[in-house]
């Protein structure tokens, strides 16, 4: 990259598409110069903070899911086996017709999403009680072919990062409570991003194809657009039906298993960047950055005392497990320090010849610029008291802002007046048609019930009927 394209500022977080996109390329975080549409390249500075947020998912699931790996094509006598589903799918599936120039005898879908790669083998996996629950998950790539706008990590033709967890249980109350648990582990993953979400009922039309319901979590983008970044769905025992999956009761009958399904994406780090990041780049939660520490020589003439100083202490925060970086190169401390802004580093460390005089450093808070002078003596234990709090105002600032842009609403006019700042909270009847209404009427989406919802009472915002239960409504993306 050239030196002046490296200093050429972001735009303003307010031009949030364009600071996105400039944020992704001098972030380092994907390159979107791949000639195929939808597709795009992750740089190894974005892998990197790809591969912390995946762990924490795996540590997680672990705990009692197994990670498996399933074929990336589906034969098509699979793919259209559930009626719904291929609904849902048929206009997004890339086809495999060939084999070099020989045309196959059975197309080959690229998987959209693996349940009809996955439900033939449970069909031979499960073979009685003792084998439920069945909750497995794989970490792969999956092909839509997307029609409405494609965007970095938000909307792909190449899902690189698809997290999906496929479960298998004798009842559906059983399953019922795997996807309360789902959306509990994505909760939970979420916070550990500090990122707070909105987990609601999907309404009926907007449900998974061939799912009985489903619930998603949405996250607040800070244009005011909520951006779905994880679903669970419970399947019943719809492709249970389709795929013959069936387990031996017991009573020593064969019945048909319940089922439930659960993905996740690399939408979470659009949501991560996004959500935390300001004009001067990207913002970083210490567990998931690449670099947590960057520590900064502050040298004037002789300097070997100073750079010495600055090896202990890249070695005593090594051993006490964090990642440190020091940036002894040429450049002047106002460059590094912008340098080191724009990649999100929770936390710099300066150590000058003053400092070193008092056995001291100074550490500076990359989210909210504050500085503080510590004492070398006990210095990982400052750094990772800072981390700490960074992890929490990160959060609390996230959620604070949620709290603050959803608007309880009782006209569409209002819901027209306030949508472009966030979310509405409404009242609705449960009708369709009045939802459909809705939607149309004030150019945005019903989101859903919040799960947990108080019982309340109030008239639907459309019809003026009684209703019982209020639902997000919010542009998405
Ligand atoms: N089989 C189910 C559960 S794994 C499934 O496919 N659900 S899904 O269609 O809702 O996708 C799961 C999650 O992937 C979505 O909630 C969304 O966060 C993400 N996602 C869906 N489509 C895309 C896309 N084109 N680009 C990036 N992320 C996507
Ligand atoms: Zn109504």
């Amino acid at each position: 990259m050239a030196e002046q394209e490296k200093e050429a500022a972001l735009p303003q977080k307010e031009n949030f598409s364009e600071w996105y996109n400039d944020l992704l390329q001098k972030g380092e975080i994907m390159d979107v110069r791949y000639p195929v549409k939808g597709l795009y390249v992750w740089y190894p500075f974005g892998f990197n903070i790809r591969r912390n947020v995946y762990n924490i998912m795996r540590e997680l699931l672990d705990k009692d899911h197994q990670e498996t790996l399933f074929p990336l094509l589906i034969p098509e006598n699979e793919f259209m086996k559930e009626a719904e589903h291929i609904k849902g799918f048929e206009d997004e599936v890339y086809w495999v017709t060939h084999g070099g120039t020989s045309p196959l005898d059975v197309k080959l879908a690229l998987r959209p999403t693996s349940e009809t790669a996955i439900y033939p083998m449970y069909k031979l996996w499960v073979r009685s009680h003792a084998d439920l629950p069945l909750k497995l998950y794989q970490i792969v790539n999956t092909f839509r072919y997307e029609t409405k706008h494609t965007r970095p990590l938000i909307r792909l033709r190449e899902i690189t990062s698809f997290k999906e967890a496929h479960t298998v249980h004798a009842t559906w109350e059983e399953a019922a409570a795997q996807v309360d648990e789902a959306i509990r582990i994505y909760t939970e993953f979420y916070r550990r991003l500090a990122i707070p979400v909105l987990p609601s009922k999907r309404p009926d039309w907007d449900k998974f194809p061939g799912a009985d319901y489903t619930i998603a979590t949405d996250a607040l983008m800070p244009d005011g657009k909520t951006l779905q970044v994880g679903t669970a769905h419970h399947l019943g025992a719809n492709f249970a039906k389709t795929f013959d999956i069936t387990y031996e009761d017991v009573n020593g009958e064969q019945v048909y298993a319940h089922q439930t399904c659960y993905g996740v994406s690399e939408r979470s780090i659009a949501a991560l960047i996004s959500i935390h990041g300001d004009d001067k780049g990207l913002v970083i939660p210490p567990e998931i950055a690449p670099v947590q520490v960057v520590i900064i020589p502050i040298i004037f003439k002789e300097s070997t005392d100073v750079l010495h100083a600055c090896e202990n202490v890249k070695k005593e925060l090594e051993d006490a497990g964090v990642r440190v970086k020091i940036d002894a190169s040429e450049d002047r401390p106002g460059a590094k320090y912008y340098k080191w802004e724009m990649k999100g580093v929770p936390v710099r460390l300066e150590l000058g010849p003053r400092d070193l005089k008092n056995n001291a450093a100074m550490l500076v808070r990359r989210d909210t610029g504050e500085k503080r002078q510590v004492s070398l003596e006990n210095i990982s234990g400052e750094v990772l008291s800072m981390f700490k709090a960074v992890q929490t105002s990160l959060y609390e600032k996230a959620k604070r802002e949620v709290e603050e842009r959803i608007f309880d609403c009782s006209t569409h006019d209002e819901i027209r007046q306030n949508i472009t700042k966030g979310i509405a909270k409404v009242f609705w009847c449960g009708r369709k048609e009045c939802g459909l209404k809705l939607e149309d009427e004030v150019g945005a989406g019903i989101l859903g019930i919040p799960t947990g919802q108080e019982p309340c009472e109030g008239k639907c915002i459309t019809c003026g009927a009684d209703a019982d239960t209020q639902v997000y409504v919010a542009r998405t993306y």
